[in-house]
């Protein structure tokens, strides 16, 4: 599979600076590419220095250099991709060149942890799953980003000490089902049905996303988990409605040429695949 393609050319989202060119077969760091001067970027909000973000490279590092490849305190700087490089003090991406260097929108240097919950149910029509080519059609919960308007899965985060099972409940209540703006009761009653449908969960994906964030001192990696909701009663009384980072929510089904946000069509085939569903 090609390698970097999200992460690579035009202008670094949401800003004016452009990417080096890396043409395909100059991506891996063995090539070589003597040309090769990416600029720096990292975005201001970023270099504000909120609690999500290490600090910047500077000299002595404000006295907190990362601990690459560590379970550092509680931030996890260890990769799925196994170990990292660290050129020049600084984590090297692990699949190659990007042509932006600094963390662009990431906070951290090195990994970026996610978890992305991929919630299933059949296609029905008329209470019968429907079929192409002999096989159940699958559907999945999508959201639509607020920064790309691209469709994606309820992904987020895994905040410094988080379990990966709480951010999938968390990320996918927050921007699927608007939970941040109940309060109280109601809150509490939609935790219970996200509790009852993420009980049994299974991992379809763990590794390096190929987030258009990237760059080659920071990137996006995930644990993909798939809930699926085999008579759609449990996801049939969920009250959808889009909140946090997502202005859209709906149910879309699985095929072979959807497009999704980064990574996120190989985590839905992977998971079609598990189900033995159309694709
Ligand atoms: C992707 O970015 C991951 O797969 C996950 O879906 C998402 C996490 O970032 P935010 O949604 O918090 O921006 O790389
Ligand atoms: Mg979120
Ligand atoms: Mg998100």
């Amino acid at each position: 599979a090609p390698l970097n393609v999200k992460c690579r050319g035009g202008l670094y989202s949401g800003s004016t600076v452009k990417r080096f060119p890396v043409p395909d077969d100059h991506v891996a760091w063995g090539a070589a590419f003597p040309e090769y001067a990416p600029k720096e970027y990292t975005a201001p909000a970023v270099l504000a220095g909120p609690v999500w973000a290490d600090p910047q490279h500077t000299e002595g590092w404000g006295g907190r250099p990362p601990k690459f490849n560590e379970l550092d305190g509680k931030i996890d700087r260890r990769s799925h991709m196994g170990r990292y490089k660290v050129v020049d003090g600084l984590s090297r991406n692990p699949i190659g060149r990007t042509g932006i260097k600094g963390r662009g929108l990431l906070g951290r240097w090195g990994p970026n942890h996610a978890a992305d919950p991929i919630v299933t149910r059949w296609k029905r029509v008329g209470g019968v799953v429907e079929k192409k080519d002999g096989k159940p059609i699958l559907q999945f919960v999508a959201i639509k980003r607020k920064d790309n308007n691209e469709w994606a899965i309820p992904g987020g985060m895994v905040d410094a000490g988080e379990k990966v099972s709480l951010t999938l409940r968390r990320e996918f209540g927050e921007e699927a089902l608007n939970s941040l703006q109940l309060s109280g009761a109601d809150r509490k009653h939609l935790q219970e049905q996200i509790n009852k449908l993420f009980s049994a969960g299974e991992m379809v994906y763990k590794g390096y996303v190929d987030d258009p964030r990237n760059t080659d001192n920071a990137w996006m990696e995930t644990v993909a988990v798939t809930f699926h909701d085999e008579n759609g009663e449990n996801v049939g009384r969920l009250p959808f409605q889009a909140g946090d980072d997502a202005v859209g929510v709906k149910w879309v089904d699985a095929h072979s040429a959807i497009k999704l946000y980064a990574s996120h069509t190989l985590f839905l085939q992977k998971t079609a695949e598990l189900r033995h569903a159309h694709w």
